[in-house]
């Protein structure tokens, strides 16, 4: 649905800065910039996609800001629509004072995304590449970065739907089947329909392989780091970090809450979480404490126990070791660590001495091999994005029921194309319900 609003937003962050663009889109778009923008040609007869210097002037010609415009002639604008770029001094006062004019003349303030709703509504972009869109804005690391560049350019959308036409042709063979069966046996077109769906389960199955390491990309690696008190968990995470992030102390219980640090390990994001040593304790505020490292052990990818190789083994702590898969031996330079190893046999071990920086290096090339265990190429297609993921699993099961099915009649395979091809339309957005594409723009930036 395209409303005949025009809308207009500052796109780019708020505070202060060399300078602020404020974007509008819409019908009245070169209306409204004409009262307001005041230079030396008319501005009907500004060329497209060129940028000119003037003034913005409000209702009593008081002079706003000097600013540089960009006029955009649909249809070759990002939304499809007129539209109009004002480059303004960055300050919050001025770029608010523009918008208001705007807002005085006819614009709507542009709910977040609506840009780029716009321009998929209007079959500029697909949904997939709105979503992209969103993905490059958060993107943190250069691999998370290509990766959404390449779902902006359209490559995921441009699989799918020459996934989607090869079912499409299924289908329409199917109806020929039905229309004229005089010059179809069934039979021969069922193995064959089958030999075709085989195929394209393959091609699905392909795109999805790779999506725990397509996660990983777009949201980042979660990784709780866990143990005893005093073991040297908030060393590990400013020593990884390299910044002071956690407070360190000798006192056993000095880290209380949650500390996130974002890292970016060759490329990748990384959420690294300090936690609350685990221990029995009557203090209220620790036991919350461990109560949440708990559950961050539970909603992490990747959880790395770590140890005092000086300190006694007691039984809660060879418990603590049993679950883990990832050990972290610290304070080799107190102790060889020797009365371990028996617990730790089968275990990811790195034996680190992280007050004195060693053993960083082989954490940081561990957690590096963790993730590309999936010997994943950027270049290829990921999916890193549930919601994809989850409609190429609906499609990839009405598939199999096909490849299961042993009905004789070939038009009653279709219901499963069919279901198939509804959940591929709905990545590219050729048949997404008005609920899913609110929910995807609603988390967008006003602006973009
Ligand atoms: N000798 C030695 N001391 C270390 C090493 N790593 C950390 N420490 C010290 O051990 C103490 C505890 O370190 P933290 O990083 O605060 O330990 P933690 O596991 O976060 O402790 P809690 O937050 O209390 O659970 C500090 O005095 C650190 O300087 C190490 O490799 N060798
Ligand atoms: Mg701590």
């Amino acid at each position: 649905m395209i409303t005949d609003t025009t809308i207009a937003a500052i796109s780019t962050p708020p505070g202060r800065g060399g300078i602020a663009i404020i974007r509008m889109s819409g019908k009245k778009a070169f209306s409204i910039a004409k009262k307001v923008f005041l230079c030396k040609t008319s501005f009907d007869n500004l060329s497209s996609h060129s940028i000119t210097y003037g003034k913005i002037i409000d209702k009593n010609k008081n002079i706003i800001d000097q600013v540089m415009l960009v006029k955009l002639v649909a249809p070759k604008t990002y939304t499809k629509e007129d539209m109009v770029e004002i480059q303004c001094h960055g300050g919050n006062e001025v770029t608010k004072k523009i918008l208001m004019l705007l807002f005085l003349h006819g614009a709507v303030l542009a709910q977040p995304g609506q840009f780029t709703k716009r321009a998929f509504l209007q079959g500029r972009i697909d949904l997939s590449q709105a979503e992209a869109v969103m993905d490059l804005i958060n993107a943190e690391t250069s691999k998370s970065e290509k990766a959404a560049i390449l779902q902006l350019e359209g490559r995921t959308g441009k699989r799918i739907k020459e996934i989607r036409q090869e079912i499409l042709d299924i289908l329409s063979h199917i109806s020929v089947s039905i229309d004229y069966p005089e010059y179809e046996d069934d039979a021969i077109s069922i193995e064959k329909t089958k030999e075709t769906t085989t195929k394209i389960i393959k091609k699905l199955k392909k795109l999805i392989e790779n999506y725990e390491t397509g996660i990983i990309i777009r949201e980042g690696l979660t990784v709780v780091i866990y143990g005893p008190p005093n073991a040297g968990k908030s060393t590990f995470v400013n020593k990884v970090a390299g910044q002071e992030k956690a407070i360190v102390t000798h006192i056993p219980g000095t880290t209380r809450d949650i500390i996130e640090v974002h890292l970016n390990i060759g490329g990748y994001p990384v959420n690294l979480y300090d936690t609350a040593g685990i221990r029995k304790t009557d203090d209220l505020i620790e036991k919350i404490g461990i109560e949440k490292t708990i559950s961050a052990i539970k909603n992490s990818s990747l959880s790395i126990l770590v140890i005092d190789s000086s300190e006694v083994i007691t039984p809660e702590l060879i418990k603590l070791i049993k679950k883990a898969e990832v050990v972290v031996l610290n304070k080799i330079d107190l102790s060889n660590g020797e009365k371990y190893h028996k617990y730790l046999k089968g275990k990811k071990v790195i034996r680190t001495s992280l007050l004195n920086n060693k053993g960083i290096e082989e954490i940081e090339q561990f957690l590096l091999s963790y993730i590309e265990t999936g010997g994943i190429e950027i270049d290829d297609i990921v999916i890193t994005n549930q919601r994809h993921k989850q409609l190429i699993d609906y499609a990839l099961a009405s598939l199999i029921k096909i490849i299961k099915n042993k009905e004789q009649f070939l038009d009653l395979y279709a219901i499963d194309f069919n279901e198939a091809l509804e959940a591929l339309s709905q990545i590219t957005g050729e048949s997404a319900s008005e609920d899913v594409i609110a929910n995807i723009f609603k988390n967008f930036c006003v602006g973009k």
